[in-house]
């Protein structure tokens, strides 16, 4: 197994070699020497060699491999990388491969960024800290320790962003706003004029170079005075979310068109409240991560209708909110208890909070049911731990004017309704479901992300036939690095390729209306608790100099092959 290295690891590339021991070893030994190379002429130091089990080391619940012990099917080793991804195989990838002429010719060309994971300035000009400077601070939750009060210092330097974007010739740029550097203490009390200065200037180099922006408000970062009255798991929250929404809708919604309130409620309450992975770091099984979902729903769903009431007029703009969801199918096709798991999986993630938003306004009724009834068996005291919306508040219903979807992975699923956490105070109990990641699907980089381009495609389809017809926008959707860096990244570009093939396909056969596409991320940046030991980039950022300079990847030069033909090809219909 693989120590990690410390950042600044002087180790010669033969040490490295033998210091890091993954299955992928073989792979990532080539890749490394041709680092080496470019190293020498690009005048680039050597990254830091991070083991590609580091990470998974971090989570306190692996994802479990596939072992079933009913129906039948053989178990097989899973595979990091399979013959699919590890080839330099994607020259072709622009010139035949990926059929741009069914894009719409306004396609939405994007990447996303979130505030915490490249601005650093984490207390530069009056910005107030944040659940995740707190989580980082605190030491122990993040691989090696990493935080984000550098990051890459896009606070500092957005003009090298900005280059970035048009090197890729985006037509859109998804940016998440820091609240408390906004509002220090979550407030409209103290609002901070540099703060508004940066969005500010931002915004308005986006325009000026022709790209569109979409601000998420919430991108896992509650200001940390607004956690020390509860956060999330307060009632209150919620007319604080509506105001801060308002604050920025006025100041910035002239400009602004579309917006994004809350990114991932499923991520946020689950790994903040339950699992206590993600900042604010509770574990409170079972009870929290509802109540905080609950509460994000009610934020939405007041801030959707303050637009829509106030702004909507004038500014003509759309708000939705971004939802995280696997494609999920059951593990064993031909049995019943798996399929209804499967059901289950999604509406304990996806359905979560699309049902309140785009079908009935309350959660789905398999949620419902079961948590009701477990709350009961488990002798809960306040009845069931789901709450409920109140008449007197504005709906849920109704308040997304365009599904935002961000997709990364696949799950198969089995049913865990006789297993270990039948009595058991928690979401998974609830769920009473596991996704495991089939054995045939490279995984590649980060642990949990088994790379499944087609299941993006059947999310979509059924996003359409469950949900809504409104428009979709895939808000994110990338592909992680782990490990030496690699520039000449033929893996993620075999990804970015095979992956917008299936979105064309979902347009042209499935007829689904895919309004635009963002690639996570537009930089390599603080991946949460992985810190920066995992690259997600169209650019890498060099995190052992302080210039932290941009590097193209050669994803993100493909990436801006695509959108070129995409655009020369596709000419608006002349009537
Ligand atoms: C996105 O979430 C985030 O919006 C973005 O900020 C982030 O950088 C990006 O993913 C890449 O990770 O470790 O087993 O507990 C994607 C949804 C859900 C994927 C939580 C990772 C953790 C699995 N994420 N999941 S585990």
């Amino acid at each position: 197994m693989c120590n990690p290295e410390p950042r600044s690891s002087t180790l010669s590339v033969g040490q490295r070699r033998n210091a890091c021991r993954s299955p992928a070893r073989s792979v990532r030994r080539g890749a490394h020497r041709l680092y080496s190379v470019l190293s020498l002429r690009l005048h680039v130091p050597l990254p830091p060699v991070t083991s590609s089990r580091a990470g998974s080391e971090l989570q306190s619940t692996p994802i479990p491999s596939l072992q079933s012990n009913h129906c039948c099917c053989p178990i097989l080793p899973v595979k990091r990388y399979s013959r699919r991804y590890d080839r330099n195989r994607s020259r072709r990838y622009v010139q035949a491969l990926v059929d741009v002429t069914v894009f719409p010719h306004d396609f939405a060309w994007g990447a996303a960024t979130a505030a915490y994971q490249i601005e650093g300035g984490w207390n530069m000009d009056g910005r107030g800290p944040s659940v995740w400077d707190t989580f980082c601070h605190a030491k122990g939750g993040v691989f090696e320790d990493h935080t984000g009060d550098v990051a890459c210092n896009s606070y500092q330097l957005w003009e090298e962003d900005l280059k970035c974007i048009q090197q890729l010739g985006l037509t859109h740029y998804r940016l998440s706003i820091s609240w408390s550097r906004l509002l220090p203490d979550g407030t409209t009390n103290h609002v901070n004029p540099k703060g508004v200065a940066y969005y500010n200037k931002v915004i308005d180099d986006l325009i000026a170079c022709g790209v569109t922006p979409m601000i998420t408000l919430y991108h896992m970062d509650l200001p940390q005075a607004l956690q020390d009255l509860g956060g999330w798991s307060s009632t209150e929250i919620a007319d604080i979310f509506e105001s801060y929404a308002r604050f920025c809708f006025k100041t910035f919604g002239d400009r602004v068109k579309l917006w994004i309130t809350l990114n991932e409620p499923y991520v946020c309450a689950k790994l903040g409240h339950e699992d206590g992975t993600f900042a604010p770091g509770i574990k409170d099984p079972g009870i929290s991560v509802y109540l905080a979902g609950h509460n994000m729903l009610r934020a939405h769903a007041k801030a959707w209708h303050t637009y829509n009431t106030h702004f909507r007029p004038l500014q003509a703009g759309q708000v939705s909110l971004a939802l995280n969801s696997d494609w999920a199918e059951p593990l064993h096709p031909g049995c019943p208890k798996d399929a209804a798991a499967t059901e289950r999986y999604k509406d304990f993630s996806l359905g979560w909070f699309a049902c309140p938003v785009f079908c009935t306004g309350d959660y789905p009724e398999s949620m419902r049911a079961r948590i009701q009834s477990r709350s009961l068996d488990l002798g809960c005291k306040q009845g069931s731990r789901l709450p409920r919306f109140s008449k007197d508040e504005p709906s849920p219903l109704g308040t997304a004017d365009f599904f935002a979807l961000n997709y990364y992975t696949s799950r198969k699923v089995k049913d865990l309704n006789d297993g270990s956490k039948k009595s058991e105070l928690s979401f998974v109990g609830d769920q009473g479901a596991e996704g495991v990641v089939d054995p045939s699907w490279p995984i590649c980089g980060v642990h949990w992300l088994a790379v499944v381009p087609d299941g993006l495609r059947k999310l979509l389809k059924y996003i359409k036939e469950t949900y809504t017809s409104l428009p979709i926008y895939i808000t994110e959707n990338g592909f992680s690095q782990m490990g030496p860096v690699q520039i000449e990244d033929a893996d993620r570009c075999q990804f970015y390729q095979d992956t917008l093939q299936e979105v064309g396909k979902a347009i042209s056969q499935d007829r689904v209306n895919v309004k635009g596409y963002f690639a996570w991320s537009l930089l390599d940046n603080f991946e949460w608790n992985h810190g920066y030991s995992v690259r997600f980039g169209l650019f890498h950022v060099d995190f052992s100099t302080p210039e932290l300079k941009r590097i193209i990847y050669r994803s993100g030069r493909e990436y801006a092959a695509v959108i070129r033909k995409q655009r020369s090809q596709t000419k608006p219909r002349s009537i």
